[in-house]
């Protein structure tokens, strides 16, 4: 049937599609499937080109409709884009509060907005009777390039203002930047293509508003999130900067989600300190704070000095990526015998801490950086992620820079270096003949997931296989306290502490036994699923690996992984020489997955938990079968909430969540375990 439609009739279209875009990439809260926002997309761009007479520049279907540029054009910001002091320390922060004091001359307490400052591009949007008419890079100031091709493209940034009130002139300014995910999604297709990856996200957003055709732009997974109005004609804004944002979000923007609003310049460092902690879990790049006077009567009487305002500032967070130099490449063994190349580094501060070494990952890598021993390189250390060589300086490559080539013997046992095809990994083939392999295999065995035997360190580990008293996990269990107590740093009482934790370990659980004995590719998880679907150990030993494939989230490589660790006879000793020491765990009855009690249910664990970890929260729920998640969404089905719940707690009620106090899911966990 066709059916016609009217000028009406398509204006309210747009305005339900807007009103789509709006939820799901502002609110984060999508009100219909992406099935039904397709369809309605479809009936636009059909009505469309049956009326291209009717086609607006501020149409939802107009984001990625223009031809590629062959140069940016220059504008001049009527109001130049300011930059920020920074602050490095807390004396520098009280600092900026006292001259702001002074500059007031009162010593009445000031209100301060609170922002992190994310890691991406500043723009400019301008909005003229609510439609977007230009958008702009900061450029120097006070003239950008015109990337309003680009910057349509972003689904968070809208073409036309919701709601209304909006002044006949409004430039909106914020950053436009890459999330985290995003940017390793496009990384990950990048290498498998064989492209270039982007060093970091920052890189990443910048390279991709600068592509003269949109419709590169558009594929990129880009969002924009506002940070202050610019100039503003015939119409008014609050006058608090944090009212001023809320406004802007009413009218359609992101604002950052983490803002607040605290007074004095104590409860700054506070929020500084949180903020800090919480940085890795954000899902976009942040490298500091912003902190803003709130009142704009206040920001006005204080002004500016030289081309930043005296009412801001931004407290950086320690840099993440610094330059150094590779002073040599060596290569460690792995568990599993993956040999992974380590660079050598000058000791740099970077991310918090002095790193030494970073991993090169494996030799494609090596490869792929171009990467010399000498060279100058930029190192990354964000948040707990192993430090990385990111790219080199070729500029200052010295003359001697030494190719490196990979071993073709492994460098601890001499066995032969071998890689499958298909595979970035080289691994030795010396097998638990290969003394770094089974150095590796203990500290996994002894590791808190694992056995957690408390007090079985690293280096402990090393002791005990280069002087011969260990050399399978079996043998830990036949330590005496007069071979300890001889090794170096080890006194009466430590040698009789490991002992004793060494006793207590032996009663654990069959998901934790399964996951220390180190079987390639079988994580905590899929140790859970093998207990919960098998029930007892045999069962799994024996397991074809066709019945192994019914096991969820296990397919045909882990179960051949599975299948051959029980196939090696001396696997089989060790697990009979461990039991025979006393490691025991509690059958149980198997528990296929889908008759788990939360099975399918998905749980966010947020604020301080104080009767048990959130480690062992987590433990017990994927145990009946849910899913733990970082973040809250609307298919989040209960939230957890401990003391101090910060966001997720606030997040979850506006989504109306469930949501259970840590005493509730004490008393829900036992009506689960029943
Ligand atoms: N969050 C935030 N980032 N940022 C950057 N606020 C903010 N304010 C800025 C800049 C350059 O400038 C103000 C002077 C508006």
């Amino acid at each position: 049937m066709i059916q016609t439609y009217n000028r009406k009739q398509l204006e309210q279209l747009k305005e339900e599609i807007n009103q789509h875009n709006y939820r799901y990439y502002v609110l984060d809260d999508p009100s219909v499937p992406d099935a039904e926002y397709d369809r309605l997309m479809r009936q636009l761009q059909a009505i469309e080109t049956e009326h291209p007479e009717w086609l607006t520049p501020d149409s939802p279907s107009q984001r990625i409709g223009a031809n590629p540029l062959s140069a940016f054009s220059e504008i001049v910001h009527q109001i130049p884009m300011l930059s920020l002091d920074n602050a490095f320390s807390d004396e520098e922060l009280l600092d900026f509060e006292r001259r702001i004091k002074e500059r007031l001359k009162s010593d009445a307490e000031i209100e301060y907005a609170c922002e992190p400052k994310l890691d991406g591009i500043a723009v400019s949007l301008l909005y003229r009777d609510g439609l977007f008419v230009q958008g702009a890079t900061r450029g120097d100031g006070y003239r950008g390039e015109d990337i309003s091709q680009n910057l349509r493209t972003i689904p968070s940034i809208p073409l036309k203002l919701i709601g209304e009130g909006w002044p006949r002139i409004l430039e909106v300014r914020g950053e436009v930047y890459m999330p985290k995910k995003g940017f390793e999604e496009f990384n990950r297709r990048a290498l498998a293509a064989d492209e270039k990856p982007f060093v970091n996200p920052r890189n990443a957003a910048a390279g991709s508003l600068r592509q003269l055709d949109p419709k590169i732009t558009a594929k990129r997974p880009l969002e924009m999130c506002c940070y202050s109005a610019g100039l503003v004609e015939d119409g008014e804004l609050p006058d608090r900067h944090t009212q001023v944002l809320q406004q802007l979000h009413q009218w359609g923007f992101r604002v950052n989600d983490q803002m607040s609003v605290v007074r004095g310049i104590d409860a700054c460092i506070n929020y500084y300190r949180q903020l800090g902690n919480k940085r890795d879990q954000l899902h976009y790049e942040i490298d500091g704070i912003v902190f803003k006077v709130n009142s704009l009567p206040l920001q006005q009487a204080l002004g500016f000095v030289s081309r930043a305002p005296r009412w801001a500032i931004a407290y950086k967070f320690p840099a993440q990526e610094e330059m150094t130099r590779l002073l040599d490449v060596e290569f460690q063994v792995g568990r599993t015998g993956a040999i992974t190349p380590v660079a050598r580094l000058q000791p740099v501060f970077v991310g918090g801490v002095t790193v030494s070494n970073a991993t090169l990952h494996n030799m494609d890598e090596i490869e792929r950086l171009d990467v010399r021993v000498g060279d100058t390189v930029i190192v990354r250390r964000a948040g707990d992620v192993i430090p990385q060589v990111v790219s080199v300086v070729l500029a200052q490559r010295p003359d001697d820079a030494e190719v490196i080539s990979f071993p073709s013997r492994c460098p601890v046992c001499d066995s032969e270096i071998l890689r499958n095809i298909g595979e970035a990994v080289a691994r030795c083939t010396g097998g638990l003949y290969c003394s770094a392999q089974r150095k590796q295999a203990i500290k996994h065995f002894a590791s808190r997931k694992a056995m957690d035997i408390e007090g079985l360190g690293d280096k402990l580990v090393d002791a005990l296989v280069d002087e011969g008293l260990v050399e399978t996990v079996a043998d830990i269990f036949n330590l005496r306290s007069e071979q300890l107590s001889k090794l170096e740093r080890m006194g009466d009482k430590s040698a009789d502490n490991l002992l004793k934790a060494l006793e207590k370990s032996k009663k654990t659980s069959l998901n934790r036994f399964i996951y220390a004995l180190g079987i390639r590719e079988v994580g905590e998880a899929t140790a859970l699923n093998l207990a919960n679907h098998f029930g007892s150990l045999e069962k799994v030993q024996t397991a074809s690996e066709e019945s192994l494939l019914s096991v969820p989230d296990i397919g045909p490589i882990v179960a051949k992984h599975i299948n051959t660790f029980f196939q090696q006879p001396h696997n089989l000793d060790i697990i009979a020489q461990l039991r025979t020491a006393g490691v025991h765990w509690p059958e149980n009855e198997p528990r296929p997955v889908a008759e788990l009690p939360l099975q399918g249910k998905t749980f966010v664990l947020t604020g301080t938990l104080e009767r048990m970890t959130r480690d062992q929260a987590k433990a017990e729920l994927q145990a009946l079968g849910a899913k733990v998640s970082g973040s809250v969404s609307a298919k989040t089905d209960y939230l957890v909430a401990g003391t101090n719940a910060g966001s997720k707690l606030s997040k979850a009620k506006s989504l109306e969540l469930e949501i259970i106090d840590e005493e509730e899911f004490i008393r829900c966990l036992s009506e689960w375990r029943a």
